[in-house]
């Protein structure tokens, strides 16, 4: 029997894991580096559609991580606090969690699939054919090398591949706080506050406020303001500012403000190419995007595992030409991902509610495991 195959990921982010897991599931060996010395995730909450989840579902994640999600009854939008829409998106498969928890999830997969981790390792670079270097000098061989390693990549810079990147006029802190759903219900006792409430306020004042339940006891919230508004923008928040403008979000600012947080503008980046040989580029390190239709992560973790199963099915001489062949596949519908959610954070389109048809829903409804995806019906 011909000994497995060997991959080499940089990166132990949502992208990294995955396509480790998957790897590793499908009988290669496989060792990740994560530069820093924690292995843990950044940020808050996230929203997961069909298009990741039936990627969790292959890996045997799904009990897991359901066991500590939420799936709201309706996405909620309102303007200057009247309700514009209560979708309920029927058909659609989404759940929302904490980030520590999806990462705990996929983490406790990588490990029971048998990936090797390896954390303070900094990965410097790569090359098409299947060597991977390292910050202290030494480098490895592989069958197949991934850049998992987000908006600054060294793999993919280290390749010279060419890049464009766009800033966004908005930008967001994000917090998970405690729920204090009695001290909600009291200032508005007609919710029940488990939706997921989408808070826009655009005249006088563009300020908003997404309200995700991600559990029983934490939520999700996101404070939305231009990056040219030096007050809304400011961390720790201005308590007032935001009290003023969604008082009936009163107890889960007032736990907002007691935590640091970090404003992040929004950015996307456009890559000229995701695959160089033995090497591809996944992720944030191929696909930043604004969050507006919050596919960021999904998209990571369903080309993840599209990557891994088209890996697996090519011949080893011929992998070069199935990553490109992959590329020219599955790069599409992430670039249309993209370009959306720049055009929805642009316009703040959101705001109109009664969003979730046609182009917004088309990347949650994908589903990366039908081996029959690309087929065009005649
Ligand atoms: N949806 C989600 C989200 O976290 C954000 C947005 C939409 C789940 C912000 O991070 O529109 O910016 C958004």
């Amino acid at each position: 029997m011909a000994s497995p195959r060997h991959a080499e990921i940089s990166g132990a982010g949502f992208a990294g894991l995955t396509v480790a897991t998957a790897l590793a599931q499908k009988g290669w060996t496989v060792r990740v580096h994560e530069r820093t010395q924690d292995l843990r995730a950044e940020g808050a909450g996230i929203v997961l559609w069909g298009n990741s989840l039936v990627v969790l579902d292959k890996l045997g994640a799904t009990p897991d991580l359901e066991s500590r999600a939420m799936h709201s009854p309706a996405y909620e939008t309102r303007m200057n606090n009247v309700i514009r829409s209560q979708e309920r998106l029927e058909g659609v498969r989404w759940i929302s969690v904490t980030r520590p928890h999806l990462y705990a999830t996929l983490l406790t997969a990588a490990r029971e699939s048998g990936v090797e981790i390896i954390s303070g390792s900094e990965v410097t670079g790569a090359t098409p054919d299947g060597r991977i270097s390292f910050a202290d000098g030494t480098s490895a061989e592989a069958d197949l090398v991934v850049g998992a390693d987000g908006v600054g990549s060294a793999v993919r810079d280290s390749l010279g591949i060419p890049l464009k990147r766009e800033r966004s006029r908005d930008g967001i802190t994000r917090f998970l706080v405690p729920r204090h759903k009695a001290e909600l219900q009291l200032l508005e006792p007609d919710t029940d506050w488990d939706n997921y409430i989408d808070f826009w306020n655009i005249e006088p004042r563009v300020l908003r406020v997404l309200y995700v339940p991600c559990n029983e006891e934490e939520v999700y919230i996101a404070l939305m303001a231009p990056v040219s508004d030096a007050q809304g923008s400011k961390v720790p928040i201005d308590l007032a500012l935001w009290t003023e403008n969604f008082p009936h979000l009163a107890p889960v600012l007032e736990e907002a403000a007691k935590l640091h947080g970090k404003y992040y503008g929004y950015q996307t980046t456009r890559v000229d190419h995701w695959t160089e040989g033995r090497v591809a580029i996944i992720g944030d390190a191929a696909h930043a995007m604004c969050p507006a239709l919050a596919q960021g992560a999904g998209c990571s973790i369903h080309n993840a595992w599209t990557l891994a199963t088209v890996a697996t099915q090519a011949a080893d001489d011929e992998l070069g030409d199935a990553l490109r062949e992959w590329e020219r596949l599955e790069r599409p519908i992430t670039d249309r991902a993209q370009d959306r959610s720049q055009y929805y954070a642009d316009t703040r389109q959101m705001a109109q509610g009664n969003q979730f048809q046609g182009d917004v829903i088309e990347t949650a409804m994908y589903n990366p495991t039908d081996p029959h995806r690309h087929e065009v019906n005649a």
